[in-house]
């Protein structure tokens, strides 16, 4: 196998599908070795058929709008790889959502469900619905008629659907209310994602945010480090980022910033407990301006606009929004002022550049499909309480995503650790998700 050359007939076969290309070259370029000693993945063609979805629905979703108006937003699922267990993997609500997208982020999520050490397969889904502005009524419209097109896809034996960027706890209610009329089956465990008097798991909506940091402190031990007293910068103020921001808090360090699509918020005393708390007002009112905090705090929160959070000096930047929000130059500017850890939260958040930049300028990288998998763990987790018609306690879910997480550490060291002693991380995640899903479709012959 030779990255260029599977890169240059993909690249034909999909042109323009920017994000998906990027997802898959990173893949490659660091399995290739390890691909290379194994003759009998080459003949199997496992790379070949792994880059490419199982499937993908595509649909029309028409609704009314509160003026009474008709809209009409296109929906997807992207069915991606199943060789490890059923489809698994969140809808995207976003205005710029698209096949290359959606394939992209199923493509990462088939990878990120091998290392929670679970059975699940990968998909993804969503929208080009934007939320920006919607009323709750809209919201409610919208997502009754996507589940309309979606219920004959998914179940809780086949494709599990959950959040993402622009779908949090509502509308998941919306969607599995809607589902349950459609198809008259009321098993719990069709979304993840669920409200905790309808088959939700505690934990679920902090997890992405709560992983993040347990895979943090596990990179810093290893590194001879500690978070405690650390300054962090945070993307986002979204459900990755409240969770996290609370984590970060909670173990002693200090969120100086936070930041929106309309600027930053820089914090030089740190988050408050209130302030992660009206985190979540913000979200609901769909306004997506980052700058409410800072009206609603004047004395702690100052707003710049058109600035990033990684204009803020700190020593450790979690980027908890959007694919590609870090650039290469927004990475040369955290390392000038100071920062020497980034943990990628948000999926593929940096840009190839600014990875590469923080690999050779001796800045701790971790990459989004290790460091954000305690969001679909404790997916997974939710729907083996949805099976065993139970729920666990916090301590329970707490105890599993802390072994989980050190595990993906644990796996990224086993197969990042290079020669010179020094870990990378990117590397490691690759390989290890790799290796399980490409032994599993070995196994199941070709199919
Ligand atoms: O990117 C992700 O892992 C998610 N959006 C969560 C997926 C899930 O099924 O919980």
């Amino acid at each position: 196998m030779k990255t260029e050359v599977i890169m240059q007939q993909l690249a034909a076969k999909h042109p323009g599908e920017a994000e998906y290309l990027q997802a898959v070259q990173e893949v490659l370029e660091s399995i290739e070795e390890v691909y290379n000693q194994h003759p009998e993945y080459e003949k199997a063609k496992i790379v070949e058929r792994m880059v490419e979805p199982d499937r993908i629905f595509t649909f029309r979703v028409t609704w009314i709008d509160d003026q009474g108006q008709v809209q009409t937003n296109l929906g997807y699922r992207v069915q991606f790889n199943s060789a490890i267990g059923p489809y698994k993997g969140g809808l995207r609500f976003h205005k710029a959502v698209n096949p290359s997208m959606l394939k992209f982020l199923g493509f990462e999520q088939t990878f990120k469900n091998a290392l929670t050490t679970l059975p699940m397969g990968g998909a993804k889904g969503g929208s080009d619905f934007d939320p920006v502005g919607k009323s709750d009524a809209e919201i409610m419209r919208f997502c009754q008629a996507f589940m309309l097109e979606l219920w004959h896809n998914i179940g809780v034996d086949t494709d599990v659907p959950a959040g993402d960027v622009g779908v949090g706890g509502r509308e998941i209610g919306f969607l599995n209310g809607m589902y349950q009329k459609l198809a008259r089956q009321y098993h719990t465990g069709v979304l993840t994602g669920k409200g905790m008097t309808w088959g939700g798991s505690i934990l679920r909506p902090e997890a992405t945010g709560y992983g993040a940091l347990y895979f943090t402190e596990h990179l810093l031990h290893q590194a001879g480090k500690s978070i405690v007293g650390k300054t962090v910068a945070i993307s986002g103020f979204g459900n990755v980022a409240w969770g996290a921001a609370q984590k970060a808090t909670e173990l002693g360090a200090k969120v100086v910033a936070i930041s929106g699509p309309d600027g930053v918020c820089a914090i030089p005393e740190g988050i408050t407990p209130e302030m992660i708390d009206y985190m979540l007002v913000m979200r609901a009112s769909n306004r997506n301006k980052v700058q409410d905090m800072a009206d609603k705090f004047p004395a702690l929160a100052q707003f710049t606009p058109g600035k990033k959070a990684w204009s803020v000096p700190c020593d450790i930047a979690l980027p908890c929004a959007f694919q590609n929000e870090l650039s290469e130059d927004d990475a040369k500017e955290l390392k000038a002022n100071g920062c020497w850890c980034c943990c990628e939260v948000s999926n593929m958040g940096c840009q190839p550049g600014a990875i590469h930049y923080f690999q050779h300028n001796g800045v701790l990288f971790a990459p989004g499909k290790a460091v954000n998998a305690g969001g679909v763990a404790t997916s997974g987790l939710e729907m083996t309480q949805n099976c065993e018609h139970l729920s666990w306690t916090a301590q329970e879910v707490d105890t599993r995503l802390h072994q989980i997480m050190e595990s993906i550490h644990e796996q990224c060291v086993k197969f990042g650790t290079q020669a010179d002693g020094s870990i990378d991380y990117v590397k490691g995640a690759n390989i290890a998700g790799f290796m399980k899903v490409a032994q599993a479709m070995l196994e199941q012959g070709i199919v």
